[in-house]
């Protein structure tokens, strides 16, 4: 369906690098549609959350420091395939591996500094979407290029 969502996030070293406009610019040329948008700063407890999943690694102390360091730049993104085709634009966790043309293979050199945050999944992009926004937050409207992006 054109409507699936996912939770993109630009991470404090990307807003603190002035990243925020490059990155939204690539979903938005891609033809994506913003369903939501804010500027945050995350409390440990909030990340804690986020990244449950990856609670007993050794990066994980050192990785909610990092996100909750700064404002974060939260975002939904929607349309054909947005789980997947957000982690394409994202490039690979370790942004030595990223190719570049993608976000981190262009922006970012250390893996705990890469960038940026996709949902790698439609499940875990519903759970991620529920933790950063309120159902109020989040924008239902017609892109008036939708037509001319969706056979
Ligand atoms: O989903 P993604 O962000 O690409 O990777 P995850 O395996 O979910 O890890 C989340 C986050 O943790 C990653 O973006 C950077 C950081 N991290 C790290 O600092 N060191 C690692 N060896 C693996 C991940
Ligand atoms: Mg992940």
């Amino acid at each position: 369906s054109s409507n699936e969502q996912t939770f993109i996030a630009i991470k404090p070293d990307g807003v603190q690098r002035g990243l925020i406009g490059p990155i939204i610019q690539r979903f938005e040329q891609r033809g994506f549609k913003l369903a939501a948008i804010k500027l945050v700063t995350a409390s440990k407890e909030h990340l804690e959350t986020h990244y449950a999943d990856l609670a007993g690694k050794p990066f994980f102390p050192g990785l909610v420091a990092y996100m909750a360091s700064g404002p974060i730049c939260a975002m939904v993104w929607e349309g054909r395939d947005a789980v997947k085709t957000g982690r394409t634009l994202l490039g690979a966790t370790n942004p030595l591996a990223s190719q570049p043309g993608t976000i981190r293979g262009d922006f970012a050199i250390d893996v705990g500094r890469n960038v940026c945050h996709g949902s790698d999944a439609v499940e875990s992009a519903q759970k991620e979407i529920a933790l950063w926004f309120k159902p109020e937050e989040l924008q239902s409207w017609k892109q008036s290029q939708h037509d001319w992006v969706y056979e």
